[in-house]
């Protein structure tokens, strides 16, 4: 309620029918704005709604409401329009958010050809949207919580996570945290608070706000969770359950939806109906914020905001970055199928985020080709190598697959790893036991 309403109210408490009237009068303005209708005297005393009683009978379509805006830092040449907008970060961090992002953007390019030269079973690329990772990621404290969908890879490159960690999980051996339990890109990590990735679209969402929920409840709690999923998850049961949830028990959640325009060969337009993924948040009680989520400043400044209101507040944000899926959905699929040629390569050139911090960064003149082509140089070689090193590794010992689910295996699990045992034993030379730990 704003500040003038609530004094209004105060007034007409005390000084009544005059200031009566006054309110009603301000109640009418407000409905104006979105119903361009006229107010009876009235304030309605229903539970499930304060809003004041019209006269005029009217549907209220979604296109009434102005669009929810994209904040923006950087234009599409790396211009600053607004220089007050400048988060003025030094050299060497700019210097990292850029190298996060080629270190990741190369290293996808490898693990990509590698399940195509049949070495790993799958890969999912993350082109197009490093920037909402790196972004994101450098405006956030290690201590904040991070529950993934699955291609927020670089949120674990700025994290720390390393080549062979990335590699080792992709390979499902031994070193793999996840003990070759998970199809590739399915990270996790215990070290850098960030929670295993899972298959089935939107499960991490209620989850984030359960954990934001024991958050809250801790004393001067002084941490928050940061939930990715994207627009297409978003039509999940769960994405719902998690949003209301979130909004009704206010709880410190950044829910940060990456809309990259498709989910698989579904386009966002036959997604959804409404405003994007952001204007939900109107509709559950919550704040939201839309950003270019090719622009590394712009969400890293609206990071950095939402943090603060979450933790101030104790209250949720819904967070969208606005990018394009500029790979393949993943190794399983063709997007040649369903969109052009043409329009990838606007958004894998000009709209590219790489592209316009490394027009900012020459600029400034902090961009050296020498340099840039080392570093790429370097990660390659570092990921080839790892390459090698990962799928000479064992895996796991076969029984593993049964164990580390429940903390005490079931009778049923136990009878069934017997069988298999069995079976093995029995049928050694049918199996590759060779490969995996004793
Ligand atoms: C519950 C469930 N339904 C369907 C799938 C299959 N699936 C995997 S990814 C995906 C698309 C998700 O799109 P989006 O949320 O927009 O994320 P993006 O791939 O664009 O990053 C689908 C349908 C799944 N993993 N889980
Ligand atoms: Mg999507």
């Amino acid at each position: 309620m704003s500040l003038i309403r609530q004094t209004l109210k105060h007034f007409a408490r005390i000084n009544g029918i005059l200031a009566k009237r006054l309110l009603s009068l301000d109640n009418a303005n407000v409905q104006n704005r979105y119903n361009n209708s006229t107010s009876t005297d009235d304030p309605s005393q229903f539970p499930g709604a304060k809003a004041p009683f019209v006269s005029n009978l009217k549907l209220i379509e979604h296109t009434d409401y102005d669009a929810i805006p994209i904040y923006r830092v950087m234009d599409s040449d790396g211009y600053i329009s607004d220089d007050s907008q400048d988060p003025q970060l030094s050299k060497e961090v700019v210097q990292k958010m850029f190298n996060d992002m080629v270190q990741l953007n190369t290293m996808d390019k490898i693990l990509y050809e590698s399940q195509r030269q049949g070495r790993i079973s799958f890969y999912m690329t993350n082109f197009g949207e490093e920037a909402s990772h790196i972004g994101s990621a450098a405006a956030l404290e290690m201590r904040d919580l991070i529950y993934g969908q699955y291609r927020e890879a670089g949120v674990l490159v700025w994290r720390g996570f390393r080549i062979d960690q990335f590699i080792d999980q992709c390979y499902g051996n031994c070193d793999d945290d996840g003990r070759g339990k998970q199809m590739p890109v399915h990270y996790g990590s215990k070290e850098l608070n960030f929670v295993t990735i899972s298959s089935p679209l939107s499960t991490q969402m209620p989850q984030a706000v359960g954990a934001a929920y024991a958050m809250k409840l801790r004393p001067n709690n002084d941490a928050c969770v940061v939930c990715y999923f994207g627009e297409g998850a978003a039509s999940e049961g769960d994405a719902h359950a998690a949003f209301n949830f979130a909004a009704t028990l206010q709880c410190p959640v950044i829910m940060f939806c990456r809309n990259n325009g498709f989910a698989i060969s579904t386009p966002s337009h036959e997604q959804y109906k409404g405003d994007g993924i952001a204007a939900r948040a109107h509709g559950y009680g919550m704040a939201t914020i839309r950003v270019d989520g090719t622009d590394v400043f712009a969400v890293y400044n609206a990071m950095k905001l939402a943090r603060k209101y979450v933790l101030r507040e104790n209250k949720p944000v819904v967070f969208e970055a606005m990018a394009y899926r500029v790979g393949h959905h993943s190794t399983s699929d063709d997007s040649t199928a369903y969109r052009s040629a043409d329009e990838i390569e606007v958004w894998n050139s000009k709209e590219h985020p790489l592209s316009k911090l490394k027009s900012y960064m020459v600029r400034k003149g902090w961009f050296n080709e020498n340099d840039e082509k080392e570093f790429v140089k370097d990660v390659r070689k570092k990921v080839l190598k790892q390459i090698n090193v990962s799928e000479k590794k064992l895996k796991p010992n076969w029984k593993e697959m049964f164990e580390g689910v429940y903390s005490e295996i079931p009778a049923h699990l136990k009878e069934q790893m017997k069988e298999l045992e069995s079976h093995i034993n029995t049928h050694r030379n049918h199996y590759p036991v060779k490969n995996f730990q004793e």
